[in-house]
């Protein structure tokens, strides 16, 4: 079914500090998409090294991962209509500056380095991410609304 599209949306450490969870959480259930896994976690950088594997030899990437492995972040698993493409409009560009407002970075943060929250950029990719964060895998339940979000 094309509404059962999943992506991994996180929440960094800086939105955690920054007290952003609610927030970030609420766009997305006001969206209509149905939360199936969420976990607060304090992510290893064995762990982040393999979340970032394509980005390994970038210049920022020791900065990346010990940004990453800083403190706490959400771990959650969004579902519905063109999930993974839909996230990343709702997120803004990589870098806030570039992120219009109205999307979350371009609301809530300023650097590149410091941009609060991650999305799957795509199906596939979105896969591998669950399966990382979530090898216990995701909650199956129904939700009573999603004929008022689905035709
Ligand atoms: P994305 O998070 O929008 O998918 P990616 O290119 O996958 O962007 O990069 C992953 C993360 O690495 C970014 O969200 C950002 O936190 C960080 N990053 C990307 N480019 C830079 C940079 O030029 N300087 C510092 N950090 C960067
Ligand atoms: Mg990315």
């Amino acid at each position: 079914m094309s509404n059962k599209e999943q992506t991994y949306i996180m929440v960094k450490p800086d939105g955690v500090q920054r007290g952003l969870v609610g927030e970030i959480i609420a766009r997305f259930e006001k969206r209509g998409f149905k939360l199936v896994a969420m976990k607060l976690v304090h992510a290893t950088t064995e762990h982040l090294e393999k979340h970032y594997a394509d980005l390994k030899g970038k210049p920022f990437f020791p900065g990346l991962i010990k940004y990453m492995a800083s403190g706490p972040v959400v771990a959650m698993v969004w579902e519905g209509l063109d999930a993974v493409k839909t996230g990343r409009v709702m997120l803004g560009a990589t870098n806030p500056l570039a992120s219009a407002p109205g999307t979350i970075r371009g609301d809530y943060a300023l650097a590149v380095g410091r941009n609060i929250c991650h999305g799957s950029d795509a199906v596939d990719s979105a896969q591998k991410e669950i399966a990382l964060w979530f090898p216990e895998g995701l909650v199956q339940y129904s939700n009573t609304l999603e004929g008022w979000v689905f035709e």
